[in-house]
């Protein structure tokens, strides 16, 4: 069939839209027509040529909601007309990693994933004849797409695509990365890097579970007004400071119980860190740094009880977790609407990724 697409010729250039040829689904494969599909940083990011698993030409996207069209032979969990949201860290219940209930990182298909391909190592995208890659197994800047149904959260029939879509990865990132990878107990201290898509979701996700002090910090005095109705009880500037940990420290009597980071600078993860409470802060990665860039800080930040980690997709199980942040949403614990400033024709796509680099937009949906 043929399939509308913003296709991503090479690094550093504009997307262009086309007609693209897809193939169905093959075993275990589910064609789903994507409704909505927001735009991400990650996805600008891999544009940008800074990803090291970046393939071009490519169709970049990853956070998407639509319906199922089509399911390949085998397939079970999914069926004709059911929303989904595609999953760029699968369930597959059976691998080591998901057995292990220690992470969300299901590694059942990712070597495939990070070469663009399906898990049976081909495309399922062409261009005049030509393969065109998949981007973290999900492709949503594509109006049809085929999935492994592993990569496949089903979600209520009532949630709206153009705010469920949201779900895919930011609100996930964001909301997850307090309730799952941290556990933010209630009346911790919270240091938030980075107020965008993803950090303002981190700031409702500390809201939600009852921490004390939210406090965020970004230079852009655009998203005080935003964070503070997400729940942030602070604002810092790095501009309008002097020493930005010594502040922090200071600001919440000796410092985070938890801080997390959703910018991509390696120098501000070092910064994230090193405010976190001596004894037991922990400190969250949650922003993409660009290849060859690397962290440091003097090892005796950790002897001393600070803990380093990481998140990924909020920690969350795609197939488990996702239908109960959708839940989240509809009952009216998390708010999406807000965040959603801007909505776009795929024609636009390009116009969403410069209102994204400027600043203007928490986030950007397209609609196909
Ligand atoms: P965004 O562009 O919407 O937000 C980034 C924010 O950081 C902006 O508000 C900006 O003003 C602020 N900022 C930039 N430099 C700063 C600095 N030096 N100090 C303070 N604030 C600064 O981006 P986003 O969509 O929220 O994504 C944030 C990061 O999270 C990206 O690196 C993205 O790739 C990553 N990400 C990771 C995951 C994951 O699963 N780990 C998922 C989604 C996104
Ligand atoms: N190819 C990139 C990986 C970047 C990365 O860390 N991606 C996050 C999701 S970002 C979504 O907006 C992730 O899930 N990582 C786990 C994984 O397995 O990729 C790079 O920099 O190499
Ligand atoms: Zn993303």
């Amino acid at each position: 069939m043929k399939t509308r697409a913003a296709i991503a010729w090479k690094a550093g250039e504009p997307l262009s839209i086309a007609e693209v040829d897809l193939e169905g689904p093959r075993a275990g494969e589910v064609l789903v027509e994507i409704k909505a599909t927001g735009i991400c940083h990650t996805d600008y990011y891999t544009l940008s040529g800074a990803d090291p698993e970046g393939l071009f030409p490519a169709i970049l996207g990853h956070e998407g909601a639509g319906i199922v069209l089509e399911t390949g032979t085998g397939v079970t969990s999914v069926r004709r007309d059911d929303h989904v949201i595609p999953l760029y860290t699968p369930e597959c219940r059976q691998c080591k990693f998901c057995l292990s209930r220690k992470t969300n990182l299901c590694q059942a298909i990712r070597a495939t994933q990070g070469r663009g391909l399906m898990p049976d190592g081909s495309s399922r995208f062409s261009f005049d004849g030509r393969p065109l890659y998949h981007y973290m197994g999900t492709s949503t800047f594509s109006n049809y797409i085929v999935v492994p149904e592993i990569a496949l959260a089903k979600i209520r029939a009532d949630a709206p695509f153009d705010k469920a879509c949201y779900i895919g990865c930011g609100v996930t990132t964001g909301v997850g990365a307090v309730v799952f990878s941290a556990r933010v107990e209630p009346g911790a201290n919270v240091v938030v890097f980075g107020l965008g898509g993803i950090g303002l979701n981190v700031i409702q996700g500390a809201k939600m579970v009852g921490a004390g002090r939210i406090i965020g910090v970004d230079l852009n005095p655009g998203r005080i007004e935003i964070a503070r109705r997400f729940g942030m009880t602070d604002f810092v500037n790095p501009n309008e400071v002097g020493n930005l940990v010594d502040h922090i420290v200071q600001m919440t009597d000796g410092g985070a119980d938890y801080a997390f980071e959703c910018i991509g600078n390696v120098g501000v993860m070092r910064q994230a860190l090193e405010c976190c409470h001596k004894g037991w802060g922990q400190s969250f990665i949650i922003g993409v740094a660009a290849a060859g860039q690397e962290i440091a800080t003097r090892p005796f930040q950790l002897v001393t009880g600070r803990q380093w980690k990481g998140s990924a997709f909020g920690g969350a199980r795609g197939r488990t977790d996702v239908p109960t942040i959708v839940d989240w949403y509809m009952d009216g614990k998390i708010n999406i609407d807000d965040l959603i400033t801007h909505t776009l024709p795929l024609e636009r796509i390009n116009d969403g990724f410069a209102l994204m680099k400027s600043g203007q937009s928490i986030r950007s949906v397209v609609l196909y």
